[in-house]
């Protein structure tokens, strides 16, 4: 955090916007210059995966190699076709009234190569017409510049795991902020590294088959050290406008101890240090590098298992001073809540991360359901995680840059705005309440979209897409209308849901 006041003005000046609509009769609602916006992520909706010049990246040979691996042998070929349907997105994100659009950028869209020696034109051209359709819309782009798509290329040197991998990431930045920098005044470096690093080197999301317990941690520390290096070279080439901005996203559920017990509340606080703490600790706390708990409990189950050196990896002096404060905000996706108990000995491979952490995990039955098993409707789970946030780091800017639900396929869907309503709800008061420091809410999603091993299976859209029609047409549901007016009015109805927070 080295200059929050920065932030502050930049949320509060540049996009204010008009209060609440005048006649309502709502007590809740959110200041004026509070954003709301929707998200998306390029493999997830452009398709177009092999024309126009783009390179292969892992998602493409994850789905295409492994298609067992994925729910409905689903790939992102086509996906939405946003490649060549982003003037019906525009179109959607103009009916909606939202502020901003998250999207991410296709590293091998823009570098097939991976590496800057080839930059296709048609990659650079895409996006830049479809910032110019946002701001056509009044619109501001906020773009994630990492969203789990990396080159094949790159893969085949190892990912993630090899350190060199953060400077070609740099090199891929510096592409991006030359070539959008005076039109993108919002960036996100990474995505979820919590996910891409646990689920991609230590589950089952691409690359796939990897070492969890080793390569988890060796991603997460390529991808630090790659944050800090492109935040360093944003602030100092960069940031022209006092309002540029540069974050990271993490994703945090909210993690409860499953009883009243020391043992289980303890292990509450070690898991949301192993599942969150991993990425903002070294950015976020005074101290610099992994939080102690990670720190102590890896390098003694290292030493236990005959390591020589600890799996999780130092940082160096000069790294440690060069991550403190290398963000202007924390970018925060949450969905949900888990139940936190201890364990001696848990049911994962040794070494794993699972093994390092000894916690089990597992959510309340009656906690209501979606459509994707590890998510339960829990509102003030997100206004838990707002104070956590705000107690553990000081109360850093924060912006909920992912928060939304999957449910089965049609136009109603109650059971939607219920969940937004919900969170919303937690959210105003965490916001007035508990005065945590959140400048904007993003629902995830726009339009339904390939939901990684999950597949097609899976809908989060305030807009349906038909996948069997050649435009992939979108159709609101009715919970685009309801998101509309609170992103219009800044207001939520009087109507109080039905969940408690
Ligand atoms: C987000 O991750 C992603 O950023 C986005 O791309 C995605 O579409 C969206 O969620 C909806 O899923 O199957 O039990 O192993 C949210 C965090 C972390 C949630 C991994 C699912 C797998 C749980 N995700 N987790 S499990």
């Amino acid at each position: 955090m080295d200059r929050p006041w920065t932030v502050a003005l930049m949320f509060t000046l540049l996009w204010m916007q008009v209060n609440c609509t005048t006649g309502t009769t709502s007590k809740l609602c959110f200041p004026s210059s509070f954003m709301f916006g929707v998200a998306t992520a390029s493999y997830q909706i452009e398709g177009a995966w092999n024309v126009s010049g783009k390179g292969e990246n892992i998602w493409d040979r994850y789905t295409h190699t492994r298609p067992e691996r994925i729910f409905d042998h689903g790939t992102g070929d086509v996906a939405a076709d946003s490649y060549h349907q982003f003037r019906q997105d525009v179109r959607l994100l103009k009916e909606l009234g939202v502020r901003f659009y998250r999207f991410s950028m296709s590293w091998s869209r823009i570098l097939p190569t991976g590496l800057t020696n080839e930059v296709n034109p048609d990659g650079i051209r895409y996006y830049k017409e479809l910032i110019e359709e946002l701001h056509k819309n009044g619109i501001e782009p906020l773009v994630t510049m990492y969203h789990w798509d990396l080159p094949q290329s790159l893969q085949d040197l190892g990912g993630w795991t090899n350190p060199v991998i953060a400077d070609y990431f740099v090199d891929y930045a510096k592409v991006l902020l030359d070539n959008f920098g005076d039109r993108v005044k919002f960036w996100l470096t990474f995505n979820e590294p919590l996910s891409f690093c646990h689920d991609g080197y230590g589950g089952s999301d691409a690359p796939g088959d990897r070492a969890t317990g080793m390569e988890d941690y060796l991603c997460g520390h390529t991808v630090l050290r790659a944050h800090a290096a492109v935040y360093r070279m944003f602030q100092r080439d960069y940031n022209h406008r006092i309002t540029d901005l540069m974050g990271i996203t993490l994703d945090m559920a909210w993690i409860e101890p499953a009883s009243t017990s020391a043992e289980d509340k303890e292990a509450a606080e070690i898991t949301r240090q192993f599942f969150f703490g991993w990425f903002p600790h070294p950015i976020f706390s005074k101290q610099g590098d992994y939080p102690p708990v990670m720190r102590k409990r890896i390098d003694e189950m290292s030493k236990r298992q005959n390591f020589t050196r600890s799996r999780l990896p130092h940082f160096t002096k000069e790294e440690v001073k060069m991550l403190r404060g290398a963000c202007d905000f924390l970018g925060l996706n949450h969905y949900t809540t888990y139940l936190a108990k201890r364990v001696q000995r848990p049911l994962s491979p040794i070494p794993s991360f699972d093994d390092d952490m000894g916690v089990q995990l597992s959510q309340k039955a009656d906690w209501p359901k979606s459509n994707s098993t590890w998510l339960k409707v829990v509102p003030w789970g997100l206004r838990k995680t707002l104070n956590w946030i705000k107690g553990t780091y000081g109360n850093p800017p924060v912006f909920i840059t992912e928060n939304g639900i999957s449910l089965e396929p049609g136009l109603r869907d109650p059971r939607r705005i219920n969940y937004i309503d919900g969170y919303l709800r937690a959210l105003h008061a965490a916001l007035t309440k508990d005065k945590c420091n959140v400048y904007g809410y993003t629902y995830w999603s726009l339009i339904d979209n390939f939901e990684w091993t999950r597949g097609y299976s899976e809908r989060f859209g305030l807009y349906e897409v038909d996948y069997s029609s050649k435009q992939r047409v979108r159709t609101a549901r009715q919970s685009a209308e309801y998101y509309s007016s609170v992103a219009t009015t800044k207001c939520l109805p009087d109507k109080v849901s039905g969940y408690k927070l």
